[in-house]
């Protein structure tokens, strides 16, 4: 089951530790050469970049979790106290039995899976996790969707004392986001609770947050407390800071730049000073799996 997706990186794709190294040697040898010796190897550390997963010390000490602060090791410093105990997620609106779950009921029976997924920030960053989660589809389906429900609206936990960009108001929380229910329903989507097979740690959104490969990294919600089945768009945290650069969809998409900055090309955090930056792919490289989802959507305008 984990690994159904031709386009879903594996560990056989990995390069394997002696390149690495090999190629790590090197780009510090032709690091003293200057920008000839480094456009000459551009290409090969390019591909092994583009599938090698971060480590997990990269996956847990850059970060964008705004209740801890907004520099990106804030979440690191601060989210230690984050309160996880006893997790309970509220499951209502269009759903036959409504009501407060708690997490470990909400699992229960189903099976957790590793994925790993690249993993790409609006601000041109990206990475590659392996995640342990289970398809959004089936922790949804505990509660019995209703055939007229549209959308899925989600909402992370709020806890003041505990938040220091809370107490700061640096965003209008709780943070929100959404998504269509074909988007949320789709074998890609998932509910995260793991990383390299430990607990998914506090910064990443502990217990268990949403992660959407082919979005850009803010629809992928954290530490998720309500999940609410709707017919109506659910509004979200960075549309609703600022809709002229944030839509609803997110879909990344190289060809469509930020009103700021361009998207055909992001930085893999851990690559180095002088890592080339990747080529960013349609959809976050999943086109062939979710391109479906959007037919006939004008893609340039449906942001
Ligand atoms: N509740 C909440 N979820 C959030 C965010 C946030 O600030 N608060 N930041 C988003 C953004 S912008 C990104 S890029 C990813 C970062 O996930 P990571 O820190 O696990 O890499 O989380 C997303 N989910
Ligand atoms: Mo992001």
């Amino acid at each position: 089951m984990a690994f159904r997706w031709t386009n879903t990186l594996t560990q056989a794709d990995v390069t394997p530790k002696s390149a690495y190294l090999n190629r790590r040697q090197i780009l510090a040898a032709t690091a003293g050469l200057g920008a000839i010796g480094l456009t000459g190897t551009s290409a090969m550390a390019q591909d092994a970049d583009a599938l090698e997963p971060n480590t997990l010390e990269e996956i847990t000490s850059y970060n964008n979790f705004y209740e801890f602060g907004t520099g990106k090791d804030d979440p690191k410093n601060n989210a230690h106290q984050l309160d996880t105990a006893d997790w309970k997620i509220t499951i209502d609106g269009m759903v036959d039995k409504p009501g407060e779950y708690a997490l470990v009921d909400l699992m229960d029976g189903l099976t957790v899976e590793e994925r790993i997924y690249r993993f790409r920030c609006v601000e041109a960053w990206s990475m590659v996790i392996p995640w342990n989660g289970v398809e959004l589809a089936d922790l949804l389906n505990q509660a019995g969707v209703q055939t007229d429900a549209k959308y899925v609206a989600f909402e992370t936990v709020v806890q003041p004392e505990n938040m220091i960009g809370v107490q700061r108001g640096v965003l209008d929380f709780p943070y929100v986001e959404g998504l269509r229910l074909d988007e949320a329903m789709h074998p890609l989507t998932i509910m995260a609770t793991g990383i390299y097979g430990e607990p998914i740690a506090n910064q990443n959104g502990a217990p268990i947050r949403l992660v959407v490969p082919w979005k850009y990294g803010f629809k992928s919600i954290k530490s998720i407390v309500r999940m609410t089945l709707t017919d109506q768009e659910p509004p979200t945290s960075w549309n609703k800071a600022n809709a002229s650069e944030y839509g609803f969809f997110s879909n990344v998409n190289p060809k469509v730049s930020h009103p700021r900055w361009s998207q055909a090309s992001e930085r893999r955090v851990g690559g180095g000073l002088f890592a080339p930056r990747i080529d960013t792919l349609m959809f976050n490289g999943y086109e062939e799996e979710v391109a479906g989802l959007y037919e006939g959507m004008d893609l340039t305008v449906k942001i």
